[in-house]
């Protein structure tokens, strides 16, 4: 078994309320590639070209075959012992609850009870013109970026840069933040705001924070313990420390 901190160990013992806050990396075992860093997908192609509203009305074909290449990928896909382990740690806690960056619903997949999902979802799309919604399966074949029935362009609902976090997403979260006794931030780089201001929050409210994460990032100052590993190996350790905790 792994030897955690008897800090930690001492927090897991009297936890009743934790906040999961996930980046691209918890679904990195899964096969998914990151933004940032040696495989990101921003080495290959520039998230100015491909990642704001300027260039999907400059080229949405484009931006559209993108997202439609992404959406192949991620479907190929399965959430991991990562995803996995942090649905099971809802049997030991009185809430468990994710704030996830990610667009990817290996949490959705994973079966989690509570996913606040901060930078949109993949599988849904909405006309910029009367916002009717839309989901994935309604263009599943389209190469070409779709158009409404009013004539407006669809786009994917999925938070861009310069454009606000949906609230109804963002303000539970930092509800939970302000609630929780341990906030584990998860695979993240922590360099996108509002975003990074969750756990920054949550060490400044005095909860524990714990990072998962192989390399050093802008959060690491901000946390109370650290753990070097890749979170697909880490969390179902954790998963185990709770069960003998809590036999
Ligand atoms: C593993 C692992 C394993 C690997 N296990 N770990 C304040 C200060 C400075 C700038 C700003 C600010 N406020 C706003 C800004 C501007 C901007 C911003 O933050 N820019 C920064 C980059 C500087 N923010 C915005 O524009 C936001 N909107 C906003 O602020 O609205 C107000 C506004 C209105 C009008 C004008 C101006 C402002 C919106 C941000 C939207 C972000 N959207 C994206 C792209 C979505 C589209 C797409 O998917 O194509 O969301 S950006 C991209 O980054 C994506 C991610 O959710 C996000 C975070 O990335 P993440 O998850 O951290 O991934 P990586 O790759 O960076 O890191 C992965 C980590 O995993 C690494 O650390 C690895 O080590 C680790 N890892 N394997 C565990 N196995
Ligand atoms: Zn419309």
């Amino acid at each position: 078994m792994y030897n955690f901190s008897d800090h930690l160990i001492d927090k897991l013992k009297t936890a009743r309320r934790l906040v999961f806050f996930t980046g691209a990396g918890i679904s990195a075992e899964s096969g998914v590639p990151t933004f940032r860093g040696e495989n990101g997908i921003w080495k290959k192609f520039s998230a100015e070209e491909l990642a704001n509203f300027d260039a999907f009305m400059r080229n949405p074909d484009l931006v559209w075959e993108w997202y439609q290449h992404r959406r192949e990928v991620i479907h190929a896909t399965e959430p991991n012992a990562g995803h996995y382990a942090i649905k099971q740690l809802e049997e030991y806690f009185e809430s468990v609850i994710i704030v996830t960056q990610n667009i990817d619903n290996l949490h959705r997949r994973a079966k989690s009870s509570t996913i606040y999902e901060l930078h949109g979802n993949m599988e849904k799309n909405y006309c910029i013109n009367c916002k009717k919604r839309y989901d994935f399966v309604d263009f599943e074949d389209a190469k070409e970026s779709p158009k409404c029935e009013c004539g407006g362009l669809i786009r994917p609902d999925i938070v861009w840069f310069g454009e606000n976090l949906p609230s109804d997403q963002f303000d539970p979260s930092q509800a939970a933040v302000e609630n929780c006794d341990i906030l584990f931030t998860i695979g993240t780089s922590g360099i996108v705001y509002p975003a990074a201001y969750l756990p920054m929050n949550a060490h400044k409210l005095g909860k524990f924070v714990v990072e998962i994460n192989p390399v050093s990032t802008e959060l690491s100052p901000f946390c109370n313990e650290i753990l070097r590993f890749p979170s697909a190996e880490i969390l179902p350790k954790i998963v185990e420390k709770v069960r003998e905790l809590r036999a």
